[in-house]
């Protein structure tokens, strides 16, 4: 059997001031068309289909378009909520849906919707797991306060799976939306994560034939058979790897990936453009750049601001979501040996301000600078211990 893997649609999001309504949009229709060309017998949507749990009308109309689609097509939708989802929500009127074939997982109540399918002789067993937090396992079990205490999310995950039993006659496909250890992460996930006690261990995951995984926005396989598909688009200039979905099939219990790129230019990107004010506004320069019409990042590599530039610049480029200066974002200070550890601690405050301009200006202090810095530090010194 097929199915197609996708998650962290967050539809709703926003960029900057910008809708990616139209984006979105654009996206669902590639994921029915890829669906019905590759003949799939089902979707996987693992987590996060709104960006925010009370979701705009707009992203909540998107996505009753999808599912109407999906059901007049014939093909199964498995969805589960992520973190960003309210469980409540995405469960409403799931009973009813299920006669169209359209499976979403409940709120958690300590057991893991489990939905067979089968096809020519073939069975499989889908497994809904919804976003869950260490509390969400202790309260479902009335577990201890004190177990509570010392739960991680392997903990709580592990007391889930030993509760379920994988039917052997057929294969066992998980949705998942978790943050596996030894993944990657990205800027627009929005995961507070400390150390690793909110990731979950691959190893529990061993019984499933294939994890279809949500939470991280870059496709990565953390095995074989535990995949994140990534977001369908980038929501942040850093994510610059291709987007698209997995191709699951399923066979004997052994699932094979096939990764599906959206194609160039069915939507609108991000794209990150550098170059002084005069070069990016000049009439050769927009003529020739293929991305006027998409999201930008300007990073202008000017010494000085350049007075009312965004405005001015958003008339040729409609979509600018940041604008910045190339040497504003200078992170020399996180990588420069001189202004780390046991080094850092020797230089006087003059010459860690002196070093600090030389970097940022590309010029030394002049002597009437360094005496301004010198009576500045001798003022302000005093009061803060230097
Ligand atoms: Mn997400």
């Amino acid at each position: 059997m097929k199915f197609i893997h996708i998650s962290d649609l967050h539809l709703g999001r926003r960029l900057g001031e910008f809708r990616l309504q139209e984006e979105q949009s654009a996206l669902l229709d590639w994921v029915l068309r890829t669906a019905t060309e590759h003949d799939a017998d089902g979707i996987f949507l693992a987590g996060d289909i709104f960006d925010r749990s009370v979701p705009p009308v707009e992203a909540v109309t998107l996505f009753d378009t999808f599912l109407t689609r999906l059901a007049a097509m014939g093909i199964p939708l498995f969805a589960i909520s992520g973190n960003h989802d309210s469980p409540e929500r995405i469960a409403y009127g799931s009973s009813l849906m299920d006669g169209a074939g359209i499976y979403v997982s409940p709120c958690f109540d300590g057991s893991v919707r489990r939905i067979p399918l089968e096809k020519d002789g073939e069975r499989v067993y889908i497994h809904l797991l919804p976003f869950l937090k260490p509390i969400h396992a202790a309260a479902a079990y009335g577990l201890p306060e004190e177990e509570v205490r010392n739960m991680t999310c392997s903990s709580a995950i592990a007391e889930v799976f030993s509760r379920m039993t994988l039917p052997r006659d057929g294969a066992n496909i998980l949705l998942c939306h978790q943050f596996i250890t030894g993944s990657t992460r990205s800027a627009s996930e929005e995961i507070p994560l400390v150390g690793t006690l909110d990731a979950a261990d691959a190893g529990l995951f061993a019984g499933f034939d294939y994890v279809a995984l949500g939470h991280l926005h870059r496709a990565q396989a953390v095995s074989e058979k535990i995949r994140y598909c990534g977001t369908l688009m980038p929501y942040d200039f850093s994510e610059t790897e291709e987007k698209g979905c997995l191709l699951v099939e399923i066979r004997d219990h052994a699932a094979s990936c096939t990764f599906l790129p959206v194609p160039a230019g069915l939507t609108r990107t991000l794209i990150t453009l550098s170059g002084t004010y005069d070069t990016l506004i000049s009439r050769d320069y927009r003529e020739s750049c293929p991305y006027t019409e998409d999201y930008l990042k300007i990073q202008l590599e000017e010494d000085t601001p350049v007075p009312d530039a965004m405005a001015k610049l958003s008339v040729v480029y409609p979509r600018i979501v940041q604008l910045s200066y190339r040497r504003q974002e200078n992170n020399f200070m996180e990588e420069d040996d001189d202004f780390r550890g046991e080094a850092a601690k020797q230089l006087s405050p003059e010459a860690v301000f002196a070093s600090f301009y030389v970097r940022q200006n590309e010029t030394e202090l002049s002597e009437e600078d360094r005496e301004y810095i010198r009576s500045l530090l001798a003022e302000g010194g005093e009061s803060c211990g230097l």
